[in-house]
């Protein structure tokens, strides 16, 4: 029941300076950060990350979204971390993401809006979809040895 996931600040969320207030949210409910970098990923990891979309009519809108500026990335552990990220997160498009969920919170945009402007949506962050995808991305984006072990104050009341 353990589980980890890859979330990604985007470069919409690390220009608005909001990396603080994100990271703040999964640490209040005490997930546990187990490794972070900030990178400026280029078009081909980006087009590797996002495989899954392809063929969407977005995809290279999204790609050219991703890669305008750096990224932070971390993976955070926890117990059925991969669906309580989802939930802190919020809905893909902001306008429909919940107050209190990070898109609900510093985003308002809609997909169909982005789409129309020949833009990826900008919703500040992203979050694995699913185990299998939380499993692949973490193998994408960090290495063994960039991932850590340790023991939180939280865990005894937490986990
Ligand atoms: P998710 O990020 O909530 O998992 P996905 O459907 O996996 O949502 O889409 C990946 C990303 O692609 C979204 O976070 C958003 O940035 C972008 N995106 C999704 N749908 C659209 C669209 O209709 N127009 C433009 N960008 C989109
Ligand atoms: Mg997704």
């Amino acid at each position: 029941m353990i589980e980890r996931s890859l979330v990604i600040i985007k470069p919409d969320g690390v220009e608005r300076g909001l990396v603080g207030e994100i990271i703040k949210r999964f640490e209040n409910v005490g997930l546990k950060i187990v490794g972070i970098k900030m990178m400026w990923i280029d078009k081909r990891f980006a087009e590797q990350h996002y495989s899954a979309h392809k063929t969407k009519p977005f995809f290279k809108e999204l790609v050219g979204f991703i890669t305008e500026g750096p990224v932070v990335a971390f993976v955070v552990e926890g117990v059925h971390a991969v669906d309580n990220v989802r939930r802190l997160v919020g809905h893909t498009s902001p306008h429909e993401a919940a107050p209190g969920t990070i898109r609900g919170d510093f985003a308002h945009i809609s997909m169909a809006y982005a789409s129309k402007k020949g833009l990826g949506g900008k919703n500040v962050i992203h979050a694995s979809g699913s185990k299998k995808e939380a499993e692949e991305e973490i193998k994408l984006w960090f290495k063994k040895d960039e991932m850590h072990s340790y023991t939180t104050v939280h865990e005894k009341h937490v986990f």
